[in-house]
């Protein structure tokens, strides 16, 4: 625990349970003793991986390996859900085409900022770390995207260990192995996580969905019914299909919806 820049190693009193306190809470502890008293209540409560307050998430893609387009999509879709604020980063820019940035710009440009940085060379570092001030931001997204990579450059005084991109690919396990905060300076927290491949959580009902791709809004209004989840074929009652043939909507990012949409309907009958 980190208080006026001293660590305290802290234990909880009985009422306060050891095992439902996550990194990111903030508490109550008298210094005498080192005891949790209490947890304030929590801003924002991400389950895999476990972290509380979270203010901003930054995504982090990059052309190798492979994005999975899915993964950003449904992080997305929790931080509309929760009301963190999302940033897509490309990073390795130093060897990323002009064609695949050209891709994640048509795909993401209308649904939150997206920074080209890159861990290596510094590109876009300067950026990204004005970005992070009065946040506790969490970096997120698939293994060996350079997420830790990123915090060893916007901070030299701090080591997240980077792996090796072959071996984790073999070994296919995560480099990064807990959540940790890392303050960078006294107004911005970083927190590093081993990424968040396995989020398959998909808790919401299928007809909430909709709600949380910000691109549709400003054409659900003239869809026919009310309740229209945009999965119909018919573009004569539905805005948003009718705005995805004029190419208003981005066609991939729709198609990823519909599939994610229909991945939770099939899991709602599954348990019906
Ligand atoms: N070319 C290039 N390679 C980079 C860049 N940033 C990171 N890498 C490489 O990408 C690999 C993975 O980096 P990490 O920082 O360990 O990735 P991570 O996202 O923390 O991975 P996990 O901890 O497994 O989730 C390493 O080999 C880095 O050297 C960059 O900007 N450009
Ligand atoms: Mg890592
Ligand atoms: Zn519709």
């Amino acid at each position: 625990m980190l208080y006026n820049d001293k660590c305290y190693k802290l234990t909880a009193r009985k009422k306060v349970k050891p095992q439902k306190i996550l990194v990111g809470d903030i508490v109550e502890f008298s210094p005498e003793s080192n005891v949790i008293e209490q947890i304030y209540p929590r801003r924002t409560t991400l389950i895999r991986p476990a972290i509380s307050n979270v203010t901003q998430m930054i995504i982090v893609i990059a052309p190798v390996p492979k994005p999975d387009l899915y993964l950003v999509d449904k992080l997305l879709v929790k931080c509309f859900e929760l009301g963190i604020t999302p940033v897509v980063c490309v990073n390795k820019s130093d060897i990323s085409s002009q064609d695949f940035n050209n891709s994640i710009i048509m795909q993401y440009g209308k649904v939150c900022d997206i920074n080209f940085i890159s861990a290596n060379s510094g590109k876009g570092i300067d950026d990204l770390r004005k970005l992070l001030a009065n946040n506790l931001t969490v970096l997120a997204g698939q293994s060996a995207v350079g997420k830790s990579s990123i915090i060893n450059r916007l901070c030299s005084k701090l080591v997240s260990k980077v792996g090796d991109l072959s071996t984790r690919i073999s070994r296919g396990k995560n480099c990064t192995r807990h959540v940790t905060i890392y303050p960078l300076d006294n107004i911005s927290l970083l927190a590093d996580t081993p990424g968040f491949s396995c989020l398959d959580v998909f808790d919401m009902g299928a007809e909430r969905l909709c709600n949380f791709y910000p691109e549709f809004r400003m054409f659900d209004e003239n869809c026919k019914y009310r309740t229209c989840v945009h999965v119909v074929e018919n573009c004569n009652i539905c805005a948003v299909k009718r705005a995805v043939n004029n190419h208003e909507i981005n066609n991939e990012r729709y198609s990823r919806y519909v599939d994610l949409y229909q991945q939770i309907k099939s899991k709602e009958r599954k348990y019906e």
